[in-house]
């Protein structure tokens, strides 16, 4: 039996073509192939930034109905929210003492979202998150993580942190492996295509969020950074025309050669007259059904109660055998 786990933060701006490229399109057709999969909103990462209560709790809402109406179906994977299963972070605390600060030191996106910030005053949950996240993965002992291609670091480290767990205590979690599509695993902003698309950036121009309205989805591609010249070529040397096509791509289902071929001569202008009218094909439908289902809070709530229930059941199991294997006193809970 193979075991997907992944999760997703409810920070920011919400969900944006990214995480949908890179992450959930993937975990909607694992459904297909996979035996279980686990899909967590992971809110207690989203504690590792300053964070408002009203906001957090909203962004749990929005994130669970986004999975929903992108294609997650509740009855064939198990949707949850982390803080609602204890496990997570009993886990975690296990795991942050078997991590080295050396190695969390080295997490570039710790380094990322530290940076500017006085070591004073940032949370040391921002440091020691990636523990946590492994403690995600392993409390399911999962086989397979399909993330972005911005979690490779992180997913090495929950290897390296299952191997360690394993030679200390004997054989408990399998060695989860990162399932990171060969495109599309990361999406630049659409505003500096040197950095990552992202949720939380401060720049509502730098991401086309899920939820955005869809007339200005089409401003923002229209305004999106070009390279300089005209040319619609991929590679290296233009970084903002390839991250187009790769979007481009990615919501047609059309390889990067073939576009560059049908959009040769062209022009910018045409590239993106395209990507609006695919990105908006795709929102359209999705931004439709979200709407039913945030409209529907009782309805949401009981999927995610009944996804903690079945996470519950796996997660107990692993946390027993952990208490075991580690020498804690597990009296309490027969
Ligand atoms: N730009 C991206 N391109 C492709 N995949 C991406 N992912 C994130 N950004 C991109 C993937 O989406 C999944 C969920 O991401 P996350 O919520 O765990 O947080 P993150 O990776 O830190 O993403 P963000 O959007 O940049 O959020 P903030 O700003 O809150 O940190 C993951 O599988 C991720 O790889």
């Amino acid at each position: 039996m193979t075991r997907v786990f992944s999760g997703v933060q409810p920070t920011g701006e919400g969900p944006h073509i990214g995480n949908y490229i890179g992450a959930f399109r993937r975990w909607v057709e694992l459904q297909d192939t996979q035996d279980e999969c686990f899909y967590c909103v992971v809110d207690l990462h989203a504690m590792t930034v300053p964070w408002e209560p009203e906001s957090l709790a909203e962004g749990v809402r929005r994130t669970a109905a986004t999975l929903i109406a992108t294609g997650i179906d509740p009855e064939r994977s198990v949707l949850f929210v982390q803080s609602d299963v204890p496990e997570h972070t009993e886990l975690a605390w296990i795991l942050i003492c078997l991590s080295r600060m050396g190695e969390l030191g080295r997490m570039t996106q710790f380094k990322d979202k530290s940076r500017g910030g006085e070591a004073e005053s940032i949370g040391a949950g921002l440091f020691v998150y990636p523990s946590l996240m492994a403690a995600d993965v392993l409390t399911y002992r999962a086989d397979r993580v399909p993330v972005g291609d911005d979690q490779r670091q992180h997913l090495e480290l929950m290897r390296d942190l299952a191997i360690r767990f394993n030679r200390k205590f004997g054989e408990t979690f399998p060695v989860p492996e990162a399932v990171i599509g060969r495109q599309g695993a990361r999406i630049m902003s659409l505003d500096d295509p040197t950095e990552k698309m992202s949720k939380s950036s401060g720049r509502p121009a730098s991401a086309i969020g899920m939820l955005d309205d869809l007339p200005s989805v089409r401003k923002k591609i229209a305004r999106a950074v070009t390279d300089s010249g005209s040319t619609v070529a991929y590679g290296p040397e233009h970084p903002a025309v390839s991250n187009l096509l790769d979007i481009l791509a990615a919501v047609t289902g059309e390889s990067t050669p073939e576009l560059v071929a049908r959009l040769e001569g062209q022009g910018y202008a045409r590239l993106k007259a395209d990507l609006a009218d695919a990105v908006v094909a795709v929102l359209e439908p999705f931004q439709t059904r979200y709407a039913e289902l945030i409209g529907d809070p009782a309805m949401l709530d009981k999927v995610l109660d009944e996804g903690a229930d079945k996470a519950r059941a796996v997660a107990g199991p692993t946390m027993a055998l952990v208490r075991e294997r580690v020498g804690l006193r597990s009296g309490v809970l027969r």
